[in-house]
C-alpha cells in the first residue's frame, strides 16, 4: 500500500463506518470502545477502513502483529497447512506438531513445551503448573499452594486471573474468584522475598507491565526476582505474551538481564498476526508433573497453529526482528523523548514497545489517540495517561519518520 496517498487528509468516519458501526451497537456485547475506525484490508504496517482511509498500525493487535499484516511467508505456510491437515485434536498425532515442540523449546531453551491458544489459557496453564508442582515436587500440603503476583497486572480475563488483579473494573460482578494469590508492589524484590512463605510455589510476572501503562522496572530486578525465587524454591513463571519474541529488542524480555524463568508464557505473535496460539515452556522436572488427562485443549498443539507458529519463528530469527526492534525502537525513543513537548511527563519503554505518559492537564490520552487518528496513526491508550505505540517490528525507518512527524504535531 502506498503510504503517502492519503497523508494529511481528514479522516472522519464516512457511511460505510456508520453503517458498520450500527450493526456492533445493535449486535455485539458492548464490551470494547474502539477508536470509530472499520478496517477492511491490511498490509505490513498499512491498513485501510472501509471508507478508503489508510492508518500507519502502531498498537500491532497488542504485539500478536510483531510480523506486519499477511507477511506473505506466513500466509503462504497457513493457507498450504489449510488445504493439507487443520486440525486433529491431540486424541491422534499430527506431523506438524513434532517439529513444533523441537523448534521452540530450542528457541526459548527450555526442555519442554505444553501448546494452547489464548494468552490467558496459557496463563492458565502455567497456573495449574505451579500448583501441581508445588504439590508433588516441592511438598506443599493439598489446597494450601500460593502464587505471588504483582500490582498493576495484566494477564488475561478468566475467573482465575482476574481473581488477583488489582484493577476494580477487571474483577466487579465476576465473584466469587480462586483462592491462593497475594499481590506484591511491581519492581520490588525485598517485598516479594517478604511474602514467600513455605507454600508459595510461584512468582508470576510481566517483565514489563502492558496494560499497567508500559511499565519497566528498575534495572536488576528481575535477576533480584530470579535469584530469590530459586533461594526459596519458588518457580520463576515469566508471563511473556506481549514482551516476548522480539518486541523489547531482545528475544525474551528477561534476555535483557540474563535471566531464565522456570517456566515461560508466550503467546500472540507465537501466532504469526494470524491465529491463537500460546504455549508454557518449562523443564522436564516442571512440566513432568502432567499426566494423561490432566490438562488440556481441543485446538492446542492443532498442525495448522504449528505450521504457523513454526514458521513465524523461523521469520524472527532468520530476519533477525529482536535486533530490529532494538536499533529502531532506541533511535525512535530518542526522537520522542527530544519532542520536549510540555504535555508529555516521560516517554518510556524498550525496543518498540513504548508508553508516552501525558501529564496530568494534558487531558485523557484517549483524545490524543482519537487526534492520532486523525493523521493517520493507529495506537490506543493504556490506564488513563499512557499512549501505547509499538508497530509491527518489520516497520520501516521512513514509517517511523512519518509517525515521529505526526506525533510531534499532535503532542505539540
Ligand atoms: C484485551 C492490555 C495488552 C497480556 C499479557 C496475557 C494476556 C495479555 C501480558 C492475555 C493480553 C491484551 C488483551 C486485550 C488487551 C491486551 C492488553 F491492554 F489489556 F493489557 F496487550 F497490553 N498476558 N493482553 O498482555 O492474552 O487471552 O488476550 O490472548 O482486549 O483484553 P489473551
Amino acid at each position: 500500500m502506498d503510504r503517502t496517498e492519503t497523508a494529511g487528509n481528514a479522516r472522519a468516519p464516512g457511511a460505510e463506518t456508520a453503517r458498520h458501526d450500527a450493526l456492533v451497537q445493535r449486535y455485539s456485547a458492548r464490551n470494547y470502545a474502539p477508536l470509530p475506525v472499520v478496517i477492511a484490508k491490511a498490509s505490513g504496517c498499512w491498513v485501510e477502513d472501509v471508507d478508503g482511509h489508510r492508518y500507519l498500525d502502531m498498537l500491532s493487535a497488542y504485539s500478536a502483529l510483531n510480523f506486519g499484516h499477511g507477511h506473505p511467508e506466513i500466509v503462504e505456510a497457513f493457507v498450504a497447512q489449510a488445504r493439507v491437515l487443520a486440525l486433529t485434536s491431540r486424541a491422534f498425532q499430527n506431523d506438524q506438531f513434532g517439529p513444533f515442540c523441537e523448534e521452540i523449546t530450542q528457541l526459548a531453551g527450555q526442555d519442554q513445551v505444553l501448546p494452547m491458544n489464548s494468552g490467558a489459557e496459557g496463563v492458565e496453564t502455567a497456573l495449574k503448573t505451579a500448583r501441581k508442582w508445588g504439590y508433588q515436587v516441592k511438598g506443599v500440603a493439598a489446597d494450601r499452594a500460593e502464587i505471588i503476583v504483582c500490582a498493576g497486572n495484566f494477564h488475561g480475563r478468566t475467573i482465575t486471573i482476574v481473581s488477583f488483579s488489582d484493577d476494580p473494573q477487571f474483577r466487579e460482578g465476576f465473584g466469587p474468584f480462586t483462592p491462593g494469590f497475594r499481590l506484591v508492589p511491581y519492581g520490588d524484590a525485598a517485598a516479594l522475598e517478604a511474602a514467600i512463605g513455605p507454600n508459595t510455589v510461584g512468582f508470576l510476572v510481566e517483565p514489563i507491565q502492558g496494560e499497567g501503562g508500559i511499565v519497566v522496572p528498575p534495572a536488576g530486578y528481575l535477576k533480584q526476582a530470579r535469584e530469590i525465587c530459586a533461594r526459596h524454591r519458588v518457580l520463576f513463571i515469566a508471563d511473556e505474551i506481549q514482551t516476548g519474541l522480539g518486541r523489547t529488542g531482545r528475544l525474551f524480555a528477561c534476555d535483557h538481564e540474563g535471566v531464565k524463568p522456570d517456566v515461560l508464557i508466550l503467546g500472540k505473535a507465537l501466532g504469526g498476526g494470524l491465529m491463537p496460539v500460546s504455549a508454557v515452556l518449562a523443564s522436564r522436572e516442571v512440566l513432568g508433573v502432567f499426566r494423561p488427562g490432566d490438562h488440556g485443549s481441543t485446538f492446542g498443539g492443532n498442525p495448522l497453529a504449528c505450521a504457523v507458529a513454526r514458521v513465524a519463528m523461523k521469520v524472527l530469527t532468520r530476519d533477525r526482528l529482536a535486533e530490529r526492534a532494538a536499533s529502531l525502537g532506541a533511535a525512535f525513543l530518542e526522537r520522542l523523548r527530544g519532542l520536549r513537548s510540555s504535555r508529555v511527563k516521560e516517554v518510556r519503554g524498550r525496543g518498540l514497545l513504548i508508553g508516552i505518559e501525558l501529564l496530568p492537564d494534558a487531558g485523557p490520552a484517549k483524545d490524543f489517540a482519537k487526534r492520532l487518528k486523525q493523521e493517520g496513526i493507529l495506537c490506543k491508550d493504556t490506564v488513563e495517561s499512557v499512549l501505547r505505540i509499538a508497530p509491527p517490528l518489520v516497520i520501516e525507518q521512513k514509517d517511523l519518520d512519518w509517525a515521529t512527524e505526526r506525533i510531534a504535531k499532535v503532542l505539540g
